[in-house]
This record gives structure tokens, C-alpha cells and sequence, in this order.
């Protein structure tokens, strides 16, 4: 079946309209699968702003109850929504049901933390007097999402800041508007079934980079939860800050692996080709660049050729697979721009821009490996002594993710301590990708500094408000400062 007549066929099945301006593509053929209405930024922040008068004030384990209903509709929906992000992302359908698994799991964290949002009882300095502090919800949300994650890093987002008490708004790529509109379906089940949740508390809002600006401009959006490149995250941030909006940056990455002499070069053999391949090169967490040591290297780059020329490229929907399609043409481009003559492109379906993971051996990280070129080429660079390999690792703008494969536990140690990786994410004996959600996710420079998903993220989506209360019938000022009037 072409991708248009299994999206045709899905979309019936999701009750998706299947009109208005805005075409998506399959990233598989290239051709067109579905259109989408455009949304109305200002309506949806007027309606976001009054669901917050009154889902602020419903108890956080009712708001849980909510998110519970939709972890429940994403099972139910998961092989037929995978599918759908196959054909419009062009990620495999394992990795799919990973995406569409990853919103049931912070589901169900959130539906945990809807009874876990815990302030602190703090020491007084005051006689009869009790400090505390409390989280209270802090206003309509924005998450504007990528192409590569479509689905996922909306329900980080939406998970917590609905039982934060915070109703969303969602801006998706206008890559992958389907996949959006076909959560917006378990998302109606699920307030269907829920009942008594205000209007407006989940919206969806299609469109370009206007409808992206005129949301991120509104006043009444307390958050901006923004995934993307480190240019978009250049023009929100500010935007955001001169309105003394909150900001939470999840931009680009430029991640890279360790691999010490002690490694188990099996294994990181493995962790290599699914972090630097997997998902075409196109996670924000993608293994960008290998930094291995001088006694190991000519052993494991012989093992990666290997693997990297085994692994199946083509139709994501087949088994077997392991490597799909490149988003669109313009991010073939920008690998072309790096590889030039040497890009290997391959036509298992014609219309889709198909390539073989590259491998570079580089002397030094200069130009093109210090940005993030979104697409699967993996630089490889020689080292001969740890502090060495950190200061490589810590040496490009970006800080998002990091891994060592080492067996020796002083080595692992030292790249997770203070003086070690300096990115968000420093992971042992497995790649910089594929993190769980019960971690915080995000990174440091030009990552953007937010954290998303597990930990205690949710903080970005309250307000803190804390409290000193005298339940004494004196005045002690804090600090023993004396101020009265004499008698
Ligand atoms: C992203 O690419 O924006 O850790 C998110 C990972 C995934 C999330 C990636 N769980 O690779």
C-alpha cells in the first residue's frame, strides 16, 4: 500500500477531517498524505485563559484522573498512531511504538505526581511563626514541537502541566500536523469520558512560523515549552523574556561517546550504530560524535563500517528495517553540504530522499562538527588521555546528552563528576540517545537550559509561592530588626 492510501485509510479510522491549506508529506515517497486546517492563535489563548480559571482550582489528583483517561486512550490507540508517525516522520515503526510508549509512561508518571507536588515546611527564624511553600498552577502552556519526536515530547509536556493545573496549547511542526490531530482524537475520548473538564483546556493549533510567533507573543501564555533547533530557540527565547514570559528551551544537541581502552567493544559497538543511525541521525540526541581512544580506535571504526553497511535502509514500515527516510529534501541538503561527492544515497522507494549513515574521521573538531547537522553522520576523533576526551566532549556550544563506555569505575566516575561532561545527560556503557522518562530531560548551552518529563520538571509548570504565617501575638521582624514607635 502507497503511504497516501494507508494515511487515507487511518485517518478514516482516527475521524480526522482531511482538509484545509496546510499538505503534509510522506517523508517515505514524498507525496502528499493529508491537509489540516490552520488554527487561530488569538481564540485559542482567549479560550486557554478562561479553562484556567477553572482547571486551577480542581484538586491536582482529579486533574491526574484526566491524564489517567488519556494514558489509557494512547494504549488503546498505540499500533494505529505508531503507523501514522511511521508514515509521516518516516521513523520505524519500533521506534513509533517506542514514541507512542513513551506518552503512556509520563502519563503515568504525571497521574503519580498529580499526589506528589510537594512544597517544603521551612524553619523559622521567628518565634511562633511556620514558613512553607506551595506550588500553585501557573497558566496556559505552549509546547511547540518537532518534526522528529511528533508525538512524545507534547505528552511530556501535557501530562505534567495538566495536572500542574496549566491547560495547553499546541503548536506541532507543520511537518507532522496529522499526527497531532490524531492525538487530539484520544485526547477528546479521553475529556469525553473525564466529563466535567473546562472547554479549551487541550487545543491544538496548526500552522507556521506566524501562528508559531503571534502564540509565543501572547500574554496570556504563561509557559513556552519550545523543541527544536538552537536558531528557533534564538528567536523564542528573547520573545519570550521581553514579556517576562517562562521559557523552557529544548534545542539542538551535538552529542558525543567516549569509548575508553577498558570498553566492552561489543557493546559499544551496538549503543553506537543505534544512537549515531537510528532514526536516520535525527534525534535531538543522536550520537554526533565518537571520541575514542588511539589504542581502540582502528578496531572499533573497522566494526562500526561494518555494522553501518549491514544495517538495513528503506520503507520504515518493513521489518527489518533500521534506517528510514531523511525528513525532506533540505535536510539531505545540509548532509550533502557536509559529505559532498562521498554522500551515499540509495532509491529503495523513489521520492524519498534515502542515505547510508556516514563516518568521518576528523584530526580536530572545527566547522561542520561543531554544529548539529540533522542527519546521520558521525564524526570520529582520536584520543590518548581522559581529561583529553572531556575537554573534546565539552568543546562544541551545545550540551545536551554524553555517554563513556569505559569499564574502569574511576574513569566513569570522573566523566560524571563536576569536572566531567558538561551536558545534561552523562550516561555509562550506553549511548547519548533513547532516555527514559523518569529522568529530567534537557541540557545545558546552546541546548537551552529547560528540562522536560521525569524528576521534578513539573516545577516549570507551577508557580512557587512561599508562605510565613504568625500564629503568635508578637511582631519579631526577621533579621531581629527593631521597628516601633516609642510608647
Ligand atoms: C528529541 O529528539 O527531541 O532520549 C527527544 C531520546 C528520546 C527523546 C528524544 N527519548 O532519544
Amino acid at each position: 500500500m502507497s503511504p497516501a492510501e494507508q494515511a487515507a485509510e487511518l485517518l478514516a479510522q482516527f475521524g480526522i477531517a482531511n482538509k484545509g491549506e496546510i499538505l503534509s508529506h510522506s517523508p517515505i515517497d514524498g507525496e502528499a498524505i493529508g491537509r489540516v486546517e490552520p488554527g487561530d492563535p488569538d481564540a485559542a489563548c482567549a479560550l486557554a485563559a478562561q479553562a484556567f480559571e477553572q482547571w486551577r482550582v480542581v484538586p491536582p489528583p482529579r486533574r491526574g484522573e484526566l491524564v489517567r483517561l488519556l494514558g489509557e486512550e494512547l494504549r488503546a490507540a498505540k499500533e494505529r498512531l505508531a503507523q501514522l508517525i511511521t508514515l509521516e516522520a518516516g521513523k520505524i515503526l519500533q521506534e513509533s511504538l517506542g514514541e507512542v510508549q513513551e506518552m503512556i509512561d509520563i502519563c503515568d508518571f504525571a497521574v503519580g505526581l498529580s499526589r506528589q507536588l510537594y512544597g517544603l515546611t521551612i524553619a523559622s527564624e521567628r518565634p511562633n511563626h511556620r514558613m512553607m511553600e506551595q506550588w500553585h498552577p501557573l497558566g496556559p502552556a505552549l509546547v511547540i514541537s518537532a518534526f522528529n519526536f511528533p508525538v512524545a515530547v507534547w505528552a511530556w509536556n501535557a501530562a505534567l502541566a495538566l495536572v500542574c493545573g496549566d491547560p495547553v496549547i499546541w503548536k506541532p511542526s507543520e511537518k507532522t500536523p496529522l499526527c497531532a490531530e490524531a492525538v487530539m482524537g484520544a485526547v477528546r475520548r479521553a475529556l469525553e469520558r473525564f466529563g466535567a473538564a473546562p472547554e479549551g483546556l487541550i487545543q491544538l493549533v496548526q500552522g507556521g512560523r506566524e501562528v508559531g510567533e503571534a502564540l509565543v507573543d501572547d500574554p496570556r501564555v504563561a509557559l513556552v515549552s519550545a523543541t527544536g533547533s538552537t536558531a528557533m530557540g534564538r528567536a523564542v527565547g528573547p520573545r519570550v523574556a521581553s514579556r517576562f514570559g517562562r521559557a523552557l528551551l529544548e534545542l539542538g544537541g551535538n552529542n558525543a561517546t567516549v569509548v575508553a581502552p577498558s570498553a566492552d567493544l561489543e557493546l559499544a559497538g551496538r549503543a553506537i550504530l543505534f544512537s549515531a543511525a537510528g532514526t536516520a541521525g535525527q534525534r535531538c540526541t543522536t550520537l554526533r560524535r565518537l571520541i575514542v581512544h588511539e589504542s581502540v580506535a582502528d578496531q572499533l571504526v573497522e566494526r562500526l563500517r561494518a555494522l553501518f553497511a549491514q544495517a538495513k535502509i528503506g520503507d520504515p514500515r518493513e521489518p527489518g528495517t533500521l534506517i528510514g527516510p531523511l525528513i525532506d529534501e533540505n535536510a539531505f541538503a545540509a548532509m550533502q553540504a557536509v559529505l559532498g561527492e562521498t554522500i551515499e544515497r540509495i532509491d529503495p522507494v523513489p521520492g524519498g530522499f534515502y542515505v547510508r549513515p556516514a563516518i568521518v574521521e576528523v584530526a580536530t573538531q572545527e566547522s561542520t562538527v561543531m554544529k548539529e547537522t540533522f542527519a546521520p553522520i558521525l564524526y570520529v576523533l582520536r584520543f590518548r588521555e581522559l581529561d583529553e576526551a572531556i575537554d573534546f566532549n565539552n568543546a562544541v556550544p551545545q550540551g545536551l546528552s554524553s555517554s563513556i563506555f569505559t569499564n574502569d569505575i574511576r574513569e566513569a566516575e570522573r566523566f560524571m563528576s563536576a569536572a566531567g561532561s558538561d551536558c545534561g545527560i552523562a550516561n555509562v556503557n550506553i549511548g547519548p540517545s533513547g532516555a527514559e522518562i523518569g529522568g529530567a530531560f534537557g541540557g545545558e548551552k546552546e541546548t537551552g537550559g529547560g528540562r522536560e518529563s521525569g524528576s521534578d520538571s513539573w516545577r516549570a509548570y507551577m508557580r512557587r509561592q512561599t508562605n510565613t504565617i504568625n500564629y503568635g501575638s508578637g511582631l519579631p521582624l526577621a533579621q531581629g530588626i527593631k521597628f516601633d514607635v516609642s510608647p
